[in-house]
């Protein structure tokens, strides 16, 4: 899919928009490109947790950070699957697996992680990694493996960054993005709100998100989670209508994404996230735990969408293999 350029200006003056013309105009752009009643369930596990030596400021899990986390080495292949088997069991039609590395790097630990691929793939699951910067060749495998998506946030805008990080660069960030596009694999990439950055930052992210080609399948809007121990633990929290605005600007920017609801629901309340509902987000992830920190309790989400008269995507057991979708999608 190849995208016409958006100019900074043109985002801006969408963003300066009144806020209800925004979330109208992303309704309508919303149900012009998407079953509005359709909500994606997706689950997160942490296959290796914390000891990362990048200095995100935000995490729980560097080295740099103090944050109260038990460390511990990647999971086994079998207890992944288990824990797959139960997200879909539970509702879930895509698996992300997260590891605290800076890069993947060759070995049996890379290869495990393509076995565990491949079991959320052959189960009938969306498969996602989110394992840091990752080489073409990397990248191949992953695809061989059956991979749907890589998560690589750009975070903030490349104006901000090295306020929050500066082990690697916005640079490195797009690099690994090239290398899973020449894969062929979509790009699950957003950014968290609420680190501290201007307006102008929020707009600068999304200008280059809007911009990446092909644009990302998914873009996670995470708003910041305050974990005690990191730079950013008393961070002040995004209000609420700048985190409608960026939903709503990111559905109109990137028609056809997945607009994907992630880290910091559980202080947002039921009505903003309905309002987030019809601004055109339509994906979330459900369970107790994101990474290492809390989620909404699953009944709470499924009681969520039931109030709205939201539908949890249904499993592909009624529908299209993820590959075959990608198949009919090129
Ligand atoms: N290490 C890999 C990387 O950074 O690409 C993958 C795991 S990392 C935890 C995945 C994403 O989670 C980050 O890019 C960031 O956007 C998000 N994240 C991490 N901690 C967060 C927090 N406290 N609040 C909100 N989002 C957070
Ligand atoms: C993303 O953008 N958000 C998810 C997923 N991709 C991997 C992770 C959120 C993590 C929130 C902090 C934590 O639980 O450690
Ligand atoms: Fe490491 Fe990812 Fe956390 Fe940064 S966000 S410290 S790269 S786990």
């Amino acid at each position: 899919m190849t995208n016409t350029a958006y100019s900074l200006d043109s985002v801006k003056a969408l963003y300066a928009r009144p806020l209800l013309d925004l979330v109208y105009e992303a309704a309508s752009v919303h149900r012009a490109n998407h079953d509005p009643q359709d909500m994606q369930m997706c689950t997160l596990l942490s296959i290796k947790t914390g000891g990362c030596a990048e200095d995100c400021g935000y995490c729980s899990q560097s080295i740099h950070n103090n944050a109260d986390l038990e460390k511990e080495i990647l999971m086994k292949t079998s207890d992944v699957l288990e824990q797959a088997r139960k997200a879909k069991e539970s509702g879930s039609t895509r698996f992300c697996m997260g590891a605290a590395w800076p890069r993947v790097l060759d070995g049996r630990a890379f290869d495990r992680v393509c076995d565990m691929v491949k079991g959320v793939s052959d189960m009938g699951m969306e498969a996602c990694c989110t394992l840091g910067m990752l080489t073409e060749a990397q990248a191949v495998r992953l695809k061989e493996a059956g991979l749907t998506a890589y998560n690589h946030n750009l975070d903030t805008s490349r104006e901000f960054y090295d306020k929050v990080i500066t082990t690697r660069s916005y640079d490195e960030r797009l690099d690994t993005l090239k290398n899973v596009a020449k894969a062929g694999i979509a790009a699950c990439c957003g950014g968290i709100l609420g680190l501290g950055e201007r307006e102008e930052d929020r707009i600068s992210l999304l200008h280059t998100l809007a911009n990446l080609n092909p644009q990302p399948e998914s873009v996670p809007i995470n708003v910041l989670v305050p974990v005690a121990g990191t730079p950013l633990e008393k961070q002040k929290p995004i209000d609420i209508f700048e985190w409608i605005r960026c939903i709503a600007v990111a559905r109109i920017l990137m028609p056809k994404a997945m607009v994907r609801l992630s880290a910091g629901r559980l202080t947002i309340s039921k009505e903003a996230q309905a309002l987030a509902f019809m601004a055109g987000a339509n994906a979330i992830f459900t369970g107790e735990k994101l990474l290492t920190t809390p989620n909404p309790e699953k009944d709470a989400d499924y009681g969520l969408l039931a109030e709205l008269g939201l539908k949890p995507r249904a499993p592909y057991k009624d529908g299209p293999e993820p590959a075959e979708k990608q198949a009919d999608a090129a």
